[in-house]
């Protein structure tokens, strides 16, 4: 079903949109999002390693030739350096990885050099802006004290490696290994990461701390990194159930309805609120779970069900069986979005994400079943004439849509139902890691680095 799902995503947003970033499913036109500046094309890169694994030959090819004639990077233009990086490095990494194809490495490590500039703080903490023509960078003007975040700067580390690993350079990899060192280096409240730094003092910003939105996919990598290191990088390792030991004692808590969730925490004070993007952090559990210290492995296993139960009740106590973006715990409520400007869904990925990882590690037919309900929901709900548009109100009784057509929607959303409906040995996790926009990297084994140095 994924496949055919893919395949009508895929079939709209090249009637309508082709080369441009986004579909707008409803208006049949191209939607712009500025957070890739004049780059075009990001639906093509961040679906590609979607069409390779669904076997969507004649898809992929003409992905491919886009990208070959059309991909280009000297534009004028400001972009987010962290959307850039997970979508189009991330992308165009794992195409190269998946298909083997040149072209792929040589615009992937053509588009890093690009985003260097970034990097030219009194820190080495990046920018969150580049305007990757003149290399000018400058932080999101609403962001704390001029602070760069979290979950952006916290977000470069695996493509980066991978970068440094397929051009020989070694920068890449120095300016994400120096973004570990600074944070490594700095007092942590309650050993929390707050969501905001200031590159050019070094200093923490306001001490909000979140697993969702600013911080999330920073937590993601700290483990990633050292999975995809083939278990060698350690500092990585300790940073990351380090800080988990931290979120636990101060921002996971259970309802008096037995739900555990992940709350917000600010200054000390916890706002008991969830987002739909901290439903990835059931997946994150569980994958580490392996890792933590023998007595611990049960437990954050059982984390990781917890979270995607109260996720998956997220969407159940909704009319459309799909979750709000932001869900709370008080005023008498659980799990249910009580501000309207919460109650969208733009077909986000991270609680299936979460389901794939629990099917995966656990085998428990739930996740499946609770995956089948969000297809249904997506077919009932979100599928419309032009494609697949977000919703407006997830409590409603009516559609209404957005009119956008995420890139995310192909690149996770859609392999992760593949993955879940798939048999363990595609795409296995003894050999591959998922960056956070659900593209797969290799694990970087030990013996290829010795070997290298061997042939030397
Ligand atoms: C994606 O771009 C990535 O998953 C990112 O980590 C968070 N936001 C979207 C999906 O919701």
């Amino acid at each position: 079903v994924s496949l055919q799902m893919m395949k009508y995503a895929w079939d709209n947003y090249k009637r309508y949109a082709w080369g441009l970033n986004e579909l707008k499913p409803i208006s049949k036109q191209g939607h712009s999002s500025n957070l890739f500046g004049n780059i075009q094309g990001a639906t093509i890169v961040d679906a590609l390693d979607t069409l390779y694994i669904m076997e969507m030959k004649e898809e992929f090819e003409e992905a491919k030739e886009w990208v070959e004639k059309n991909l280009d990077f000297n534009v004028n233009a400001e972009i987010s350096v962290f959307e850039v990086n997970i979508r189009f490095v991330g992308g165009l990494l794992s195409a190269y990885y998946l298909s083997g194809e040149e072209i792929f490495r040589k615009k992937a490590v053509e588009l890093g050099e690009k985003l260097l500039p970034a990097f030219n703080t009194p820190t080495g903490i990046p920018w969150a802006l580049l305007n990757i023509k003149s290399g000018i960078g400058r932080n999101w003007p609403w962001a704390s004290g001029g602070s760069s975040i979290l979950a952006e700067f916290g977000t470069l580390h695996l493509e980066f490696v991978h970068l440094s690993h397929l051009s020989g350079n070694p920068v890449f990899a120095e300016k994400v290994m120096n973004i570990r060192k600074v944070l490594s280096r700095l007092d942590k409240p309650e050993g929390l990461y707050p969501n905001y730094l200031n590159p050019s003092s070094g200093q923490w910003g306001q001490h909000h701390v979140s697993i969702g939105g600013l911080g999330d996919s920073f937590y993601e990598y700290l483990l990633k990194a050292w999975l995809m290191s083939d278990k060698t990088d350690e500092e990585g390792k300790k940073m990351y159930y380090d800080a988990v030991q931290a979120i636990e004692t101060h921002l996971i808590r259970k309802s008096s309805g037995g739900l555990t969730y992940i709350a917000e925490w600010k200054g000390g004070l916890l706002e008991h609120k969830m987002g739909h993007l901290t439903c990835f952090a059931g997946g994150m559990f569980a994958l580490g779970a392996d890792g933590a210290p023998s007595d611990k492995t049960g437990h954050h296993i059982e984390l990781g069900a917890e979270i995607a139960r109260t996720c998956h009740e997220s969407y159940d106590r909704t009319s459309m069986k799909l979750g709000p973006e932001a869900f709370r715990f008080d005023g008498g409520v659980e799990a249910i979005a009580t501000r309207q400007n919460e109650k969208y869904y733009i077909l986000r990925p991270e609680v299936i994400e979460t389901y794939m990882y629990m099917w995966r590690l656990t085998h428990d037919p739930k996740y499946r079943q609770w995956a089948w309900e969000a297809v249904e929901a997506l077919e009932k709900h979100c599928r419309v004439d032009g494609g697949y548009s977000g919703i407006r109100d997830v409590y409603s009784n009516h559609e209404s849509h957005d009119d956008v057509q995420q890139s995310f929607f192909l690149s996770e959303t859609l392999k992760y139902l593949y993955l879940l409906f798939s048999e363990d040995d595609l795409l296995p996790f003894e050999h591959w890691v998922f960056n956070t926009e659900a593209h797969p990297f290799p694990i970087l084994r030990k013996e290829d680095g010795s070997k290298e140095e061997k042939e030397k």
